[in-house]
């Protein structure tokens, strides 16, 4: 698999690529050399934040095939937000929409975390 698809190339029309280029705001809550994550504009829960690499993936498997170390830190940091947003204890949901079955609407990879309520079984 590739690397990632360089920013000026062809994702100018990625929304999270101008999210991480601070072309369109966010609020940030992890910004590291690599990852940042900000809250869903729209949460689901009353803790709902977006995890993604800073580079373009379209997916969580590319993601993975391209750099496996770059996917578990994403995983990473989302635990640490979990434990500064105070959902760490009760437990929370990590989750890759992948495609358009899998109901992913914005095509560079980001991880869910979703917590601060009980979620209930995934496909309840
Ligand atoms: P998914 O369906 O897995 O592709 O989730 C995309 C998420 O992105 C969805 O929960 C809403 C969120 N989202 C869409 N546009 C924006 C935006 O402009 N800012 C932020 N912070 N989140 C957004």
């Amino acid at each position: 698999m590739d690397g990632p698809t360089s920013y000026d190339e062809d994702m100018t029309d990625c929304l999270f690529c101008r999210i991480v280029e601070g072309e369109i705001p966010a609020t940030v809550v992890a910004d590291t050399d690599d990852v940042l994550a900000f809250r869903d504009i729209t949460p689901k829960a009353p803790t709902h934040v977006l995890v993604i690499p800073k580079a373009h993936y379209a997916n969580a498997a590319e993601l993975a095939a391209a750099d496996p170390a770059l996917a578990g830190r994403l995983i990473d940091v989302a635990g640490t937000i979990a434990t500064s947003e105070g959902v760490a204890e009760d437990g929370y949901r990590l989750m890759f929409n992948t495609g358009r079955h899998g109901g992913q609407e914005v095509f560079h990879v980001h991880l869910h975390l979703l917590g601060g309520t009980p979620l209930g079984p995934m496909l309840a």
